[in-house]
């Protein structure tokens, strides 16, 4: 089916573009590393790309291009790339547009390794990186240098809840012909579309809301136009960032239901927020469906929902925060994101560790603060839980 026109809920069903041969409803596992060629001059013409046909599982397979089908269509772009972790997506980003003598502008509070791996590893090839506060457009623009290429924006930010304005970000960088990527993982297509925004490229950590199911680990990377998905394109195949078929299939099973999941945890989450900002021992309370959120208004206009992702701090700081992680019961303590079950953690202890105690706090990741993945079990269940936690404080 030609899914270009449909909307949302069925591109997620049958977006994807494979046909299979044997007419099977969904596209199978096609498990193989490598394709046969009809005869030597079939695979020159396969080479050559005179004629389009399966080579090589590194450089592209029928379930592989189903999800990457899928992925660009719903994030409105040109195509995508599917890679083997979200870390991968990163770091494909990084290469395709990033050597020695570039910099980087990005927001002080994104996913730990994100940040990490800029600082640790890239300045071994040459590359700058600034790391301002985002959520002030100001900020972007006075770290913007004659060297800088990219634009690293990730909003809501991991585990601040900081949102950036992307179209007020764009408009920005593009001024200074910088690129603009934004890691759309807190968010799904379901929520936030950063290239109808004025965004460049944009990636996700599939690990979360795309799959949803906390069993897989993987990335895509969507780009705007053809000249730019060429050279993420050439990174993944050649870097070897790739995705496993399998883990594609299993992705590709998990985004079918990404909008009811979501909707549900969203709903959930609403409650929760507000039952956490009321909560006598809840010292303050970061979501962006709560008016008390900075860019409340911000997150209305760029967003179709706030998520059902949230940060909080229970009074008496880190040691109260540890009695709630501790105690409860039906939320699981573990780290990760965007699945159906609640999970809660730490991010200064866990996520964020690698950053130094300076980094963390001008990027607003207090000792204190704790941060809820909201998932869809009965809302009534997950308050409980917390309540019970909140009681022991
Ligand atoms: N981008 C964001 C916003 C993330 O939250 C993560 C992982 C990544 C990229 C990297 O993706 P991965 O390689 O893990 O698929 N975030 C995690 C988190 O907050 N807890 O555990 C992992």
């Amino acid at each position: 089916m030609d899914t270009k026109k449909a909307g949302f809920n069925s591109k997620l069903i049958h977006a994807g573009g494979i046909e299979d041969p044997m007419g099977s409803a969904v596209t199978p596992i096609y498990q193989t590393s490598t394709f046969r060629f009809k005869n030597a001059d079939h695979g020159a013409r396969c080479f050559s790309g005179e004629e389009k046909g399966y080579i090589y599982t590194r450089l592209g397979n029928p379930t592989i291009d189903d999800l990457q089908n899928t992925l660009a269509e719903l994030e409105n772009g040109y195509a995508a790339v599917v890679t083997a972790s979200g870390m991968a997506a990163v770091n494909n980003v990084y290469l395709a547009f990033l050597g020695a003598g570039d910099h980087m502008v990005s927001h002080n509070s994104v996913y730990g390794p994100s940040r990490g791996v800029m600082e640790k590893l890239y300045p071994k090839l040459g590359v700058e990186s600034t790391y301002v506060d985002c959520t002030h457009l100001e900020n972007i623009e006075k770290a913007i240098r004659p060297n800088t290429k990219l634009l690293y924006l990730e909003t809501p930010a991991n585990p601040t809840m900081g949102i950036t304005d992307i179209a007020g970000a764009a408009a920005i960088a593009h001024k200074h012909n910088v690129l603009v990527c934004v890691d759309n993982t807190f968010c799904s297509p379901y929520i936030q579309k950063p290239l109808d925004l004025g965004a460049d490229i944009v990636l996700h950590s599939m690990t979360k809301f795309i799959n949803g199911h906390a069993d897989i680990v993987g990335g895509c990377v969507v780009a705007k136009t053809k000249e730019l998905f060429g050279e993420i394109a050439y990174v993944m195949k050649n870097v070897g960032f790739n995705m496993d078929p399998h883990q594609a299939w299993l992705t590709r099973r998990g985004l079918k239901t990404l909008s009811v999941r979501i909707e549900r945890a969203q709903a959930n989450a609403k409650k929760i927020a507000e039952f956490l900002e009321n909560h006598p021992k809840i010292d303050w309370v970061l979501y962006p469906g709560l008016k008390s959120h900075p860019q409340y208004e911000l997150a209305k206009k760029q967003m179709a929902g706030p998520g059902a992702m949230m940060s909080f701090g229970v009074k008496g700081g880190l040691v109260a925060g540890k009695t709630v992680m501790d105690n409860v019961h039906l939320a699981l303590l573990a780290v990760s994101l965007g699945g159906i079950e609640t999970l809660i953690q730490h991010p200064a202890s866990m996520t964020h560790s690698k950053l130094s105690k300076e980094e963390r706090e001008e990027a607003g990741i207090t000792d204190g603060l704790v941060r809820l993945s909201v998932g869809i079990e009965d809302v009534d269940d997950i308050i409980a839980d917390l309540d019970h936690a909140l009681s022991l404080v």
